[in-house]
Protein backbone atom coordinates (compact mmCIF):
# COMPACT_ATOMS: atom_id res chain seq x y z
CA UNK A 1 0.00 0.00 0.00
CA UNK A 2 3.05 2.54 0.65
CA UNK A 3 4.01 1.60 -3.06
CA UNK A 4 0.69 1.97 -3.83
CA UNK A 5 0.47 5.55 -2.30
CA UNK A 6 3.86 6.72 -3.97
CA UNK A 7 2.15 5.47 -7.76
CA UNK A 8 -0.92 7.75 -6.46
CA UNK A 9 1.31 11.17 -5.25
CA UNK A 10 2.49 11.36 -8.88
CA UNK A 11 -0.42 12.38 -9.57
CA UNK A 12 -1.28 15.02 -7.10
CA UNK A 13 -2.66 18.28 -8.11
CA UNK A 14 -3.49 16.94 -12.08
CA UNK A 15 -6.44 14.79 -11.72
CA UNK A 16 -8.91 17.20 -10.16
CA UNK A 17 -12.36 17.12 -9.70
CA UNK A 18 -10.59 13.40 -9.74
CA UNK A 19 -8.76 11.71 -6.75
CA UNK A 20 -5.38 10.71 -6.94
CA UNK A 21 -5.26 7.17 -7.16
CA UNK A 22 -2.88 4.48 -7.17
CA UNK A 23 -2.32 0.49 -7.40
CA UNK A 24 0.01 -2.09 -7.24
CA UNK A 25 -0.53 -5.61 -8.42
CA UNK A 26 1.50 -8.37 -6.50
CA UNK A 27 2.21 -12.01 -7.35
CA UNK A 28 3.76 -15.06 -5.53
CA UNK A 29 5.20 -11.87 -3.40
CA UNK A 30 6.51 -9.88 -6.05
CA UNK A 31 5.42 -6.39 -7.70
CA UNK A 32 4.18 -7.48 -11.11
CA UNK A 33 2.74 -4.16 -12.03
CA UNK A 34 2.17 -0.42 -10.61
CA UNK A 35 -0.27 2.14 -12.13
CA UNK A 36 -1.38 5.67 -11.14
CA UNK A 37 -4.75 7.58 -12.36
CA UNK A 38 -3.04 10.92 -14.39
CA UNK A 39 -5.97 13.07 -15.55
CA UNK A 40 -9.63 13.51 -15.11
CA UNK A 41 -11.27 11.29 -17.98
CA UNK A 42 -8.67 9.06 -18.66
CA UNK A 43 -8.29 5.48 -17.24
CA UNK A 44 -8.36 4.63 -13.53
CA UNK A 45 -5.40 3.25 -11.57
CA UNK A 46 -6.37 0.24 -11.86
CA UNK A 47 -6.60 0.13 -15.36
CA UNK A 48 -3.01 1.03 -15.86
CA UNK A 49 -2.02 -1.63 -13.45
CA UNK A 50 -3.84 -4.36 -15.31
CA UNK A 51 -2.47 -3.28 -18.30
CA UNK A 52 1.00 -3.89 -17.28
CA UNK A 53 0.33 -7.10 -15.50
CA UNK A 54 -1.50 -8.85 -18.41
CA UNK A 55 -2.10 -12.32 -17.65
CA UNK A 56 0.73 -12.34 -14.39
CA UNK A 57 -3.01 -10.43 -12.92
CA UNK A 58 -4.68 -13.87 -12.82
CA UNK A 59 -4.67 -15.16 -9.23
CA UNK A 60 -2.48 -12.21 -8.06
CA UNK A 61 -3.00 -9.03 -5.22
CA UNK A 62 -4.30 -5.91 -6.10
CA UNK A 63 -3.40 -2.59 -3.78
CA UNK A 64 -5.49 0.33 -4.37
CA UNK A 65 -5.31 3.60 -2.50
CA UNK A 66 -9.22 3.92 -3.36
CA UNK A 67 -12.12 1.78 -3.28
CA UNK A 68 -12.25 0.22 -7.07
CA UNK A 69 -15.35 2.21 -9.10
CA UNK A 70 -18.06 0.64 -10.08
CA UNK A 71 -20.07 2.74 -11.98
CA UNK A 72 -19.76 3.81 -15.71
CA UNK A 73 -18.55 7.21 -16.05
CA UNK A 74 -16.41 9.34 -18.33
CA UNK A 75 -14.29 5.35 -18.11
CA UNK A 76 -16.51 2.16 -17.28
CA UNK A 77 -16.20 0.38 -13.94
CA UNK A 78 -12.73 -0.86 -12.44
CA UNK A 79 -14.44 -3.39 -10.33
CA UNK A 80 -15.68 -5.24 -13.65
CA UNK A 81 -12.46 -5.01 -15.25
CA UNK A 82 -10.29 -6.26 -11.83
CA UNK A 83 -12.85 -9.29 -11.57
CA UNK A 84 -12.29 -10.16 -15.20
CA UNK A 85 -8.69 -9.64 -15.07
CA UNK A 86 -8.33 -13.06 -12.46
CA UNK A 87 -7.57 -10.76 -9.36
CA UNK A 88 -7.84 -13.11 -6.23
CA UNK A 89 -7.52 -9.87 -3.39
CA UNK A 90 -8.17 -6.45 -3.26
CA UNK A 91 -7.00 -4.72 -0.59
CA UNK A 92 -8.06 -1.46 -0.25
CA UNK A 93 -6.82 1.88 1.44
CA UNK A 94 -10.18 4.00 1.72
CA UNK A 95 -13.59 3.63 1.16
CA UNK A 96 -14.86 5.95 -2.08
CA UNK A 97 -17.51 8.28 -0.60
CA UNK A 98 -18.71 9.31 -4.19
CA UNK A 99 -22.67 8.80 -4.30
CA UNK A 100 -21.94 6.89 -7.25
CA UNK A 101 -19.20 4.66 -5.48
CA UNK A 102 -20.08 4.11 -1.76
CA UNK A 103 -19.07 0.47 -0.93
CA UNK A 104 -20.67 -0.87 -4.50
CA UNK A 105 -17.22 -1.37 -5.60
CA UNK A 106 -16.18 -3.69 -2.75
CA UNK A 107 -19.37 -5.37 -2.73
CA UNK A 108 -19.38 -6.29 -6.33
CA UNK A 109 -15.91 -7.63 -5.72
CA UNK A 110 -17.02 -9.88 -2.74
CA UNK A 111 -19.74 -10.89 -4.29
CA UNK A 112 -17.87 -12.59 -7.16
CA UNK A 113 -15.83 -14.11 -4.42
CA UNK A 114 -12.72 -11.72 -4.51
CA UNK A 115 -11.44 -11.61 -1.05
CA UNK A 116 -11.58 -7.92 0.03
CA UNK A 117 -9.68 -6.09 2.83
CA UNK A 118 -10.16 -2.21 3.25
CA UNK A 119 -8.79 0.30 5.30
CA UNK A 120 -5.60 -0.18 4.92
CA UNK A 121 -3.20 2.81 5.82
CA UNK A 122 -6.59 4.77 5.18
CA UNK A 123 -5.43 8.25 6.98
CA UNK A 124 -2.61 8.03 4.78
CA UNK A 125 -4.95 7.76 1.64
CA UNK A 126 -7.64 10.50 3.07
CA UNK A 127 -4.55 12.83 3.01
CA UNK A 128 -3.94 12.76 -0.49
CA UNK A 129 -7.09 13.43 -1.44
CA UNK A 130 -8.54 15.93 0.62
CA UNK A 131 -9.49 18.10 -1.79
CA UNK A 132 -11.43 15.57 -3.80
CA UNK A 133 -12.96 14.16 -0.33
CA UNK A 134 -14.60 17.60 1.06
CA UNK A 135 -15.32 18.48 -2.60
CA UNK A 136 -17.67 15.11 -3.01
CA UNK A 137 -19.06 15.64 0.52
CA UNK A 138 -19.74 19.05 1.18
CA UNK A 139 -19.72 20.62 -2.50
CA UNK A 140 -17.16 23.01 -1.39
CA UNK A 141 -13.74 23.09 -2.44
CA UNK A 142 -10.69 22.64 0.34
CA UNK A 143 -9.96 25.92 1.39
CA UNK A 144 -5.94 26.99 2.31
CA UNK A 145 -4.52 30.12 3.82
CA UNK A 146 -1.39 31.07 2.13
CA UNK A 147 0.71 33.71 3.86
CA UNK A 148 4.14 34.82 4.58
CA UNK A 149 4.11 36.96 7.90
CA UNK A 150 7.35 38.85 9.92
CA UNK A 151 8.07 37.73 14.05
CA UNK A 152 5.28 40.39 14.43
CA UNK A 153 2.49 38.95 12.52
CA UNK A 154 2.69 41.57 9.62
CA UNK A 155 2.35 40.64 5.59
CA UNK A 156 4.51 43.68 4.97
CA UNK A 157 6.81 46.79 6.06
CA UNK A 158 4.52 49.91 5.19
CA UNK A 159 0.59 49.60 4.58
CA UNK A 160 0.08 50.27 0.68
CA UNK A 161 3.46 48.52 -0.41
CA UNK A 162 4.26 45.78 -1.75
CA UNK A 163 7.44 43.37 -1.01
CA UNK A 164 7.94 39.73 0.18
CA UNK A 165 8.76 39.28 4.03
CA UNK A 166 9.53 35.52 3.35
CA UNK A 167 12.91 34.55 1.50
CA UNK A 168 13.52 32.67 -1.57
CA UNK A 169 12.92 29.11 -0.39
CA UNK A 170 9.71 30.08 1.13
CA UNK A 171 8.68 31.69 -2.51
CA UNK A 172 9.41 28.46 -4.18
CA UNK A 173 7.36 26.64 -1.65
CA UNK A 174 4.78 28.73 -2.49
CA UNK A 175 5.44 27.85 -5.96
CA UNK A 176 4.84 23.90 -5.64
CA UNK A 177 1.58 25.10 -3.70
CA UNK A 178 0.28 27.00 -6.84
CA UNK A 179 1.23 24.31 -8.77
CA UNK A 180 -0.96 22.04 -6.70
CA UNK A 181 -3.88 23.76 -6.00
CA UNK A 182 -6.65 24.24 -8.53
CA UNK A 183 -7.26 27.71 -8.15
CA UNK A 184 -5.48 30.44 -6.68
CA UNK A 185 -7.20 33.15 -4.83
CA UNK A 186 -6.76 37.35 -3.74
CA UNK A 187 -8.37 40.12 -2.93
CA UNK A 188 -8.96 43.56 -5.04
CA UNK A 189 -6.76 44.95 -2.61
CA UNK A 190 -3.68 42.62 -3.15
CA UNK A 191 -4.12 43.21 -6.93
CA UNK A 192 -4.04 46.83 -6.33
CA UNK A 193 -1.36 47.06 -4.18
CA UNK A 194 1.12 43.76 -5.25
CA UNK A 195 -0.17 43.20 -8.95
CA UNK A 196 0.44 39.83 -8.70
CA UNK A 197 0.69 37.48 -11.81
CA UNK A 198 -0.49 34.63 -9.81
CA UNK A 199 1.42 32.10 -12.10
CA UNK A 200 3.23 28.99 -11.26
CA UNK A 201 7.06 30.03 -11.36
CA UNK A 202 9.17 27.14 -10.29
CA UNK A 203 12.98 26.90 -11.04
CA UNK A 204 13.22 23.25 -11.83
CA UNK A 205 10.52 21.46 -13.42
CA UNK A 206 6.97 22.54 -15.17
CA UNK A 207 4.55 23.80 -13.26
CA UNK A 208 0.95 23.89 -13.98
CA UNK A 209 -0.97 27.56 -13.52
CA UNK A 210 -3.70 27.59 -11.33
CA UNK A 211 -7.23 29.29 -12.07
CA UNK A 212 -6.47 32.84 -11.00
CA UNK A 213 -9.49 34.54 -8.59
CA UNK A 214 -10.14 38.01 -7.43
CA UNK A 215 -12.50 38.95 -5.55
CA UNK A 216 -13.36 42.62 -6.53
CA UNK A 217 -16.94 43.44 -5.18
CA UNK A 218 -17.35 46.91 -7.45
CA UNK A 219 -15.03 45.53 -10.21
CA UNK A 220 -12.79 48.55 -9.07
CA UNK A 221 -9.64 47.02 -10.68
CA UNK A 222 -7.63 48.42 -13.93
CA UNK A 223 -8.47 46.40 -16.46
CA UNK A 224 -4.29 46.56 -17.52
CA UNK A 225 -3.59 44.44 -14.00
CA UNK A 226 -1.51 41.30 -14.51
CA UNK A 227 -3.84 39.03 -13.53
CA UNK A 228 -6.09 40.57 -16.38
CA UNK A 229 -3.24 40.61 -19.02
CA UNK A 230 0.10 38.13 -18.28
CA UNK A 231 -0.35 34.85 -20.58
CA UNK A 232 -1.78 31.73 -18.75
CA UNK A 233 -2.98 28.67 -20.09
CA UNK A 234 -4.91 29.13 -16.71
CA UNK A 235 -8.48 31.71 -17.21
CA UNK A 236 -8.59 34.17 -14.61
CA UNK A 237 -12.13 34.31 -12.92
CA UNK A 238 -13.69 37.41 -10.92
CA UNK A 239 -16.41 37.71 -8.26
CA UNK A 240 -18.33 40.74 -8.02
CA UNK A 241 -21.81 42.51 -6.45
CA UNK A 242 -24.62 41.54 -8.58
CA UNK A 243 -25.29 45.93 -8.80
CA UNK A 244 -22.01 46.07 -10.37
CA UNK A 245 -22.81 47.72 -14.08
CA UNK A 246 -23.06 45.58 -17.16
CA UNK A 247 -20.68 47.83 -19.17
CA UNK A 248 -17.70 47.05 -16.20
CA UNK A 249 -18.87 43.30 -16.73
CA UNK A 250 -18.77 42.94 -20.42
CA UNK A 251 -15.28 44.93 -20.72
CA UNK A 252 -13.83 42.32 -18.49
CA UNK A 253 -15.25 39.84 -20.55
CA UNK A 254 -14.04 41.36 -23.65
CA UNK A 255 -10.47 40.25 -22.26
CA UNK A 256 -11.62 36.71 -22.01
CA UNK A 257 -12.20 36.92 -18.05
CA UNK A 258 -15.29 34.84 -16.46
CA UNK A 259 -17.13 37.13 -14.35
CA UNK A 260 -19.57 35.73 -11.40
CA UNK A 261 -22.12 38.29 -10.04
CA UNK A 262 -23.12 37.02 -6.35
CA UNK A 263 -24.94 38.27 -3.53
CA UNK A 264 -23.47 40.46 -0.88
CA UNK A 265 -24.24 41.22 2.82
CA UNK A 266 -22.76 43.47 5.30
CA UNK A 267 -19.20 42.15 4.77
CA UNK A 268 -19.56 42.10 1.21
CA UNK A 269 -19.31 39.23 -0.91
CA UNK A 270 -21.44 36.10 0.87
CA UNK A 271 -18.26 33.90 0.40
CA UNK A 272 -20.02 30.67 1.28
CA UNK A 273 -21.70 31.69 -1.93
CA UNK A 274 -18.39 32.08 -3.83
CA UNK A 275 -16.81 29.02 -2.86
CA UNK A 276 -19.95 27.10 -3.31
CA UNK A 277 -20.08 28.30 -7.13
CA UNK A 278 -16.38 27.54 -7.79
CA UNK A 279 -16.83 23.85 -6.54
CA UNK A 280 -20.03 23.40 -8.53
CA UNK A 281 -17.25 24.54 -11.79
CA UNK A 282 -14.87 22.01 -11.12
CA UNK A 283 -12.87 23.90 -8.74
CA UNK A 284 -11.58 21.00 -5.69
CA UNK A 285 -8.49 23.01 -3.89
CA UNK A 286 -8.21 27.25 -3.63
CA UNK A 287 -4.83 28.16 -2.34
CA UNK A 288 -5.89 31.76 -0.83
CA UNK A 289 -3.05 34.23 -0.83
CA UNK A 290 -4.51 37.56 0.68
CA UNK A 291 -4.51 40.04 1.78
CA UNK A 292 -5.26 40.83 5.34
CA UNK A 293 -9.35 41.37 4.76
CA UNK A 294 -9.84 38.09 2.69
CA UNK A 295 -8.02 36.08 4.97
CA UNK A 296 -9.73 37.74 8.41
CA UNK A 297 -13.23 37.52 6.62
CA UNK A 298 -12.84 33.35 5.34
CA UNK A 299 -11.63 33.07 9.18
CA UNK A 300 -14.46 34.75 10.56
CA UNK A 301 -16.74 32.66 8.21
CA UNK A 302 -14.92 29.52 9.46
CA UNK A 303 -14.35 28.32 6.06
CA UNK A 304 -11.22 27.49 5.76
CA UNK A 305 -9.76 23.60 6.02
CA UNK A 306 -5.92 24.22 6.29
CA UNK A 307 -2.70 27.04 6.48
CA UNK A 308 0.42 27.34 5.42
CA UNK A 309 1.85 30.27 7.36
CA UNK A 310 5.62 31.03 5.95
CA UNK A 311 7.34 32.71 9.31
CA UNK A 312 10.41 35.28 8.95
CA UNK A 313 12.59 36.07 11.13
CA UNK A 314 11.96 39.77 10.85
CA UNK A 315 10.35 42.66 12.44
CA UNK A 316 8.38 44.17 10.14
CA UNK A 317 6.97 47.19 12.15
CA UNK A 318 3.73 48.98 13.61
CA UNK A 319 3.45 50.23 9.65
CA UNK A 320 2.92 46.54 8.25
CA UNK A 321 -0.72 45.31 7.95
CA UNK A 322 -1.78 42.53 10.19
CA UNK A 323 -2.76 38.93 8.86
CA UNK A 324 -5.91 39.29 9.71
CA UNK A 325 -8.21 41.88 10.13
CA UNK A 326 -12.65 41.65 11.15
CA UNK A 327 -11.32 38.65 13.75
CA UNK A 328 -11.29 38.64 17.37
CA UNK A 329 -10.86 35.71 20.03
CA UNK A 330 -11.28 37.19 23.86
CA UNK A 331 -9.09 34.04 24.55
CA UNK A 332 -7.35 31.24 24.08
CA UNK A 333 -10.60 28.44 24.16
CA UNK A 334 -11.85 31.39 21.84
CA UNK A 335 -9.35 31.47 18.96
CA UNK A 336 -9.20 29.11 15.59
CA UNK A 337 -5.76 27.22 15.94
CA UNK A 338 -4.41 24.66 13.81
CA UNK A 339 -4.44 20.91 14.62
CA UNK A 340 -1.09 19.21 15.27
CA UNK A 341 0.58 21.47 13.71
CA UNK A 342 3.79 20.54 11.61
CA UNK A 343 6.76 22.94 11.19
CA UNK A 344 9.26 22.72 8.07
CA UNK A 345 12.12 25.15 7.59
CA UNK A 346 12.06 26.79 4.16
CA UNK A 347 15.92 28.67 4.32
CA UNK A 348 15.54 31.24 7.34
CA UNK A 349 11.92 30.87 7.39
CA UNK A 350 9.73 28.25 9.06
CA UNK A 351 6.57 27.22 7.20
CA UNK A 352 3.58 26.00 10.09
CA UNK A 353 0.76 24.21 8.45
CA UNK A 354 -2.05 22.37 9.82
CA UNK A 355 -5.49 22.20 9.30
CA UNK A 356 -7.71 24.48 11.25
CA UNK A 357 -9.58 24.23 14.21
CA UNK A 358 -12.89 26.01 15.26
CA UNK A 359 -13.78 26.50 18.83
C1 LIG B 1 -10.39 8.41 -11.08
N1 LIG B 1 -9.22 7.73 -11.09
O1 LIG B 1 -7.94 6.01 -10.51
C2 LIG B 1 -10.13 6.10 -9.66
C3 LIG B 1 -11.35 6.84 -9.62
O2 LIG B 1 -15.78 9.81 -14.48
P1 LIG B 1 -14.90 8.64 -14.21
O3 LIG B 1 -15.34 7.41 -14.92
O4 LIG B 1 -13.44 8.94 -14.47
O5 LIG B 1 -15.05 8.30 -12.64
C4 LIG B 1 -14.55 9.15 -11.68
C5 LIG B 1 -14.79 8.59 -10.30
O6 LIG B 1 -14.28 7.27 -10.19
C6 LIG B 1 -14.06 9.36 -9.21
O7 LIG B 1 -14.81 10.45 -8.75
C7 LIG B 1 -13.86 8.31 -8.11
O8 LIG B 1 -15.03 8.28 -7.29
C8 LIG B 1 -13.78 7.00 -8.87
N2 LIG B 1 -12.41 6.41 -8.88
N3 LIG B 1 -11.42 7.97 -10.35
O9 LIG B 1 -10.51 9.45 -11.74
C9 LIG B 1 -9.04 6.59 -10.43
N4 LIG B 1 -9.96 4.94 -9.00
ZN1 LIG C 1 -12.28 3.25 -11.62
Amino acid sequence: MRLALREAKKGIGRTSPNPCVGAVIVKNGEVVAKGYHKKAGTPHAEIHALRSAGSAASGATMYVTLEPCNHTGKTPPCSHAVAAAGIARVIVGMEDPNPLVDGTGVTYLRERNIEVVTGVLEDECRAINRPFLKHITTGLPWIVMKAGISLDGKLNYQQGESGWITGATSVETVHRLRNIHDAIMVGHHTVAIDNPSLTTRLTRGKGRDPIRIILDSALSLAPDARPFTVESPASTWVFCAETVEEKKVRQLQSLGVRVFPVSCDANGLVLHQVFRCLAENGVTSVLVEGGAALHGAILRERLYDYANLFLAPVFAGEGGIPLLSGYFASCKEDAVSLQTPTYTRTGDDVMISGCLHYP
